[in-house]
């Protein structure tokens, strides 16, 4: 069993938590040398609340599911338990993302976060398009509540049972269940959804609620709603989609007035995204931005835990979504550890160091061949520090529509006019003073203008 139960920060308190975590420290004295990184779910648990990530599920092997595995004490599936995914057709049910996630979560001692039973975005085309009487939609949704609530009754620690339902003036937003049946849907979905399993912790979830205002407000009212009408609500969910420099510093107070109302409140979906290219003055920020989040819920009582939504800058829906941004999680594309992951690791108590020391690196680019549509160029990555590196990234923009079309020696990515190259592991360490070489073919028409805003980022 893996609940917020006898040993979660509801019942037992942070302080006899930290206790018991500090007895297990003292016998693991006598063990081995322990790795020198902090792990985040151990340093989570001692306090008394988990450390969790989405997941993609056909991800979890090799390398992401290692550090998915040891680092995190909560997953949450970022998209397979989502109702497009378990029922793409009317009565016909995949179960096999969500499967797994929990399927590895169990073999791991992970928490669940069940993400998400009712919400008005990546429903199936037969819902979102169908034409329902009131009394069958509301059927329709109760039944859906309760199938996927019972088919993992006893493993999942915390539904988000119903997810955005506010506009950004704190309304309550339009959609197909609220058009039709009025906000009480919402406590449909939640009776459902307790009498499906009773052990899970029922919450409701938003974004733009992180800190103090009208949104937080219309969510602040709704839960005292909902209790009032004895609806079954255990915790509200923040999710913490956050953007550089604008960490709202009402987040921990905001916090403590819902815990005061008599629920848990939980960060439900990390990331903190900012404009790339990501200097090392940017995940300096960041670090401390990170770490800021996490002691806010560390200083509220009914804080159950904090989750990033994607610990890897290899799986964040932020570039897709805002073009131009990323660098949102605490490792970088090629999991290795970015600030930000020590700066969650020092709230969570951890004193073994400093993070490692940034490098640098300089990119010289220069076109070795032109035909009338293509052309090769090579890239020279120096390690312009005084410390080895253990990775890189090129980035720049091409100014007149030229296209990669095939590279070697580093992965290369391209939306739009901008490029970013990533070293391909084997090449990624470089000494102090040396050099590495990638290449690429492009395609070209018109003119075959030189890079603009060539950067390189040392890790
Ligand atoms: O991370 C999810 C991404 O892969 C999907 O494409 C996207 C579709 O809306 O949903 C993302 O997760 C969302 C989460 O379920 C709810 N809050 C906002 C998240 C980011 O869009």
């Amino acid at each position: 069993m893996k609940r917020l139960g006898a040993s979660g920060p509801g019942t037992l308190g942070r302080a006899a938590a930290g206790v018991l975590a500090a007895a297990v420290a003292i016998v693991g004295l006598a063990a081995p040398a322990q790795a020198a990184e902090p792990v985040l779910r151990d340093l989570a648990q001692a306090e008394g609340v988990y450390y969790g990530t989405a997941v993609t599920a056909s991800k979890l092997t090799g390398t992401y599911g290692s550090i998915t595995g040891t680092q995190f004490g909560s997953i949450t599936p970022g998209n397979e338990m989502k109702w497009g995914s378990v029922e793409p057709s009317r009565g016909s049910f995949n179960w096999s993302g969500a499967d797994a996630v929990v399927d590895f979560a169990e073999a791991n001692g992970q928490k669940v976060r069940g993400h998400t039973l009712v919400w008005h975005s990546q429903m199936p085309g037969w819902l979102a398009d169908g034409t329902f009487s009131d009394a069958e939609l509301r059927t329709i949704m109760t039944d859906h509540v309760t199938t996927e609530v019972t088919r993992y009754r006893g493993r999942i620690d915390h539904w988000d049972v119903v997810n955005e339902p506010l506009n950004e003036d704190g309304t309550m937003r339009a959609g197909k269940f609220y058009n039709q049946l009025g906000e009480s849907y919402i406590a449909d979905a939640f009776h459902a959804a307790r009498a499906a399993d009773p052990g899970a912790k029922l919450y409701i979830n938003d974004y733009n609620t992180d800190g103090t205002g009208a949104k937080s407000d219309g969510m602040y009212e709704l839960v005292e709603r909902l209790k009032a009408q004895g609806v079954p609500i255990d915790g509200v969910g923040f999710q913490g989609h956050l953007i550089l420099g604008q960490v709202p510093s009402t987040l921990r107070a905001n916090l403590q007035r819902f815990a005061d109302l008599g629920v848990d409140v939980a960060v439900t979906e990390l990331d903190i995204r900012m404009d790339l290219p990501a200097t090392d003055a940017k995940l300096q920020q960041q670090k401390a931005e990170f770490k800021a989040v996490t002691a806010a819920c560390l200083a509220v009582a009914r804080c159950a835990g904090v989750t990033a939504w994607g610990f890897t800058d290899s799986d964040s829906w932020i570039p897709d979504v805002f073009p131009g941004q990323g660098a949102a999680t605490p490792y970088d594309e090629s999991f290795r550890p970015k600030r930000a992951y020590y700066g969650i690791a020092e709230a969570l108590g951890w004193t073994g160091g400093d993070d490692p020391a940034p490098g640098a690196c300089s990119a010289v680019y220069a076109v070795s061949n032109q035909w009338n549509t293509g052309f090769t160029a090579n890239v020279t990555v120096t390690n312009t520090g005084s410390a080895p590196i253990s990775g890189w990234k090129v980035e720049w923009t091409w100014p007149s529509g030229q296209s990669v079309t095939q590279a070697w020696n580093a992965a290369v990515t391209q939306s739009g006019s901008q490029v970013s190259a990533v070293d391909a592991g084997y090449n990624g360490s470089v000494g102090a003073g040396s050099a590495v070489t990638f290449g690429l073919n492009g395609s070209w028409s018109g003119s075959n203008t030189a890079p603009a805003a060539l950067t390189c980022t040392a890790s």
